[in-house]
């Protein structure tokens, strides 16, 4: 490809807009440009980066034993009203109406899509089991969406679902695809964990989000510093190794704590360390109102709350709720004398504090000397806080550690969650109608590209790794005018396409410095300058990551260039 029939809009400066270096760099690039708010074109060189992650997920998914189809990004609402997202999703969920005023989602997703369509074509158990996936834009109308194509309103989703007549089938299904997934994001060379997740509304037991370390990664992951434990710090387990204290009980004391509302507040003012404090936090579960306690130097994990108790909403209780039921302000309540009504449910933390501080219930009074089943009683102790930095590792190898996460794939058991809601069944070998049990995968495609831009630049631009450059090598001349650099350049142009090299050749009319520094920004891996020695048939090769120069016989470049795009 020769720069000038082609479109590589680079930029001098950092747009203000811009927050993150993947967002940076492949705007000012010319990889991508905005058409609105999350919403992206795909310039030539971005197309062509995006195609080459596309046909790595292609191989692997068809290597798992995966078809591709495709299916529309234009759903009708009945299809949402069967399974009962229609409702339950909001502003998210882009939705327009056709000329005949008849409602359809914008793809957000395609489960029900594909339930419907393997409801109606797959009848018999002898069909089954049937992966099929897509490649395909998905619209989600997120409101802030930042940081360039790592959260967008369009963007490049590969979904796939996986239809079983039985369990083993599901689960065998799950961990090709797994595989498939670690193959993926290690051929694009990112540094990922697969990491234990929450099934959110999804539903479904096993799910796994493959997150790429980062530091503007959204998600915190909690990882053992000793062994592949890995989880979404909203699902990591704590395990309850805690010490008995040997401490005796001391006599229940009221005390006037004026103004003292936070853990931190209460600490402070009666000088004890917060592990003796008693957090009361009133939660809305569903619709009943429940008064949850945790240890004062730990959080309360509403997801763990959520799943613990199979609730469907879990939110916390607005001040005015919790004085209407507790009588008195946030501040001040605790679990001691409490009426019947309120249940009380703990982090199993609190069962080991002894002559603990909580709150009286009354305003500005704290109780001292407070323990478990002696002074207030707990209906269930659970693992319900967030795990935290140094904590045992949940597998009993090694401390936990945090970073922070780019989610690039996401893989669910769905179990009958949609086949149930859509009726979708098929006739077992004794010729019983059965729920399909399915599985479903996402991968951003564009946000893994943007992953990858996130994690492989350096100070003057973009560093591609060979399996995903747009193009294999830069050929520079540095003077089209003259005629021994134009000739060798185009000689060396030939030789590399005949050889299935595929060349980009800045043939523009620009300074050297203009041409190097928009080579920098692009960031093939080898830029080759034919210059002053073209007369003798010697051009510098320059290898874009290690910043290496060598000068080359053009008898010797093939072979040299060959092998270095192999390494
Ligand atoms: C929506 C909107 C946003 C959504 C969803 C639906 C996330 C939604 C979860 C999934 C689950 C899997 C198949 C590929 C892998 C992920 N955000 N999810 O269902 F309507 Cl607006 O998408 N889907």
């Amino acid at each position: 490809m020769k720069q000038r029939n082609t479109m590589i809009p680079t930029l001098r400066e950092t747009p203000a807009d811009a927050e993150v270096k993947s967002h940076q760099l492949l705007l000012r690039a010319g990889y991508i440009r905005q058409n609105a708010s999350g919403i992206y074109s795909f310039l030539p060189l971005g197309k062509k980066v995006l195609k080459k992650v596309e046909d790595i997920i292609r191989e692997e998914l068809d290597a798992a034993g995966a078809v591709e189809l495709l299916m529309p990004a234009l759903q009708p609402s009945e299809l949402w009203k069967e399974s009962g997202r229609w409702g339950t999703y909001g502003p998210e969920l882009m939705r327009m109406n056709d000329r005949h005023n008849r409602e359809f989602a914008l793809g957000a997703t395609h489960e029900e899509v594909i339930t419907s369509l393997v409801r109606d074509e797959v009848k018999s158990y002898k069909r089954l089991p049937l992966t099929l996936y897509q490649i395909q834009t998905k619209f989600r109308d997120e409101k802030r969406p930042r940081f360039g194509l790592l959260r967008g309103r369009e963007f490049i989703m590969k979904d796939a679902y996986s239809f079983h007549a039985s369990k083993e089938s599901l689960d065998e299904a799950y961990d090709k695809l797994f595989q498939a997934y670690s193959n993926i994001f290690t051929r694009c060379g990112l540094n990922f964990r697969a990491v234990i997740a929450d099934s959110g509304a999804m539903g479904g037991k096993d799910t796994h989000e493959f997150m790429v370390l980062s530091e503007v990664g959204e998600d915190t992951i909690a990882y053992s510093d000793s062994s592949d434990y890995a989880a979404n710090i909203e699902m990591a387990e704590v395990i309850d190794c805690y010490t008995e204290s040997s401490e005796d009980l001391q006599e229940t004391e009221k005390v006037s704590t004026p103004d003292r509302k936070t853990i931190e507040e209460v600490a402070s003012f009666l000088k004890i360390e917060k592990e003796r404090c008693v957090k009361s936090l009133l939660f809305k579960v569903d619709d009943e109102f429940i008064l949850v306690l945790s240890r004062g130097d730990h959080e309360i994990n509403d997801i763990k709350l959520k799943n613990e108790l199979n609730a469907q909403v879990v939110e916390i209780a607005s001040p005015e709720e919790t004085k209407e039921i507790l009588g008195c302000e946030v501040g001040s309540i605790g679990p001691c004398s409490l009426d019947e009504k309120v249940k009380v449910i703990a982090d199993q933390a609190v069962k080991y504090i002894r002559n603990g501080v909580c709150g009286a219930n009354e305003e500005g009074y704290h109780f001292l000397n407070v323990n478990p089943e002696r002074d207030f009683t707990v209906s269930q102790y659970a693992d319900l806080r967030f795990i935290k930095e140094g904590d045992a590792s949940p597998d009993g190898q090694g401390k936990i550690v945090f970073a922070k996460g780019i989610e690039v794939g996401h893989v669910f058991k769905l179990g009958t969650r949609y086949s149930d809601a859509m009726n979708s069944t098929f006739l077992d070998e004794n010729g019983r109608a059965q729920s399909i049990l399915m599985g479903c995968y996402g991968i951003g495609v564009s946000r893994t590209l943007a992953a990858v831009a996130e994690q492989f630049n350096d100070e003057n631009g973009l560093v591609w790794p060979t399996n995903l450059t747009p193009y294999d090598l830069h050929l520079i001349p540095i003077n089209m005018k003259d005629d021994l650099q134009s000739s060798l350049a185009n000689e060396l142009y030939e030789e590399f396409k005949s050889n299935r090299i595929d060349v980009l050749m800045d043939d523009r009319a620009e300074r050297p410095g203009v041409k190097f520094a928009d080579s920098d920004l692009i960031g093939l891996p080898i830029r080759i300058t034919v210059g002053k020695k073209a007369g003798d048939g010697i051009v510098e090769v320059k290898v874009r990551k290690t910043g290496d120069m060598l000068e080359v016989h053009k008898d010797d470049l093939l072979a040299k260039i060959q092998e270095l795009l192999q390494s």
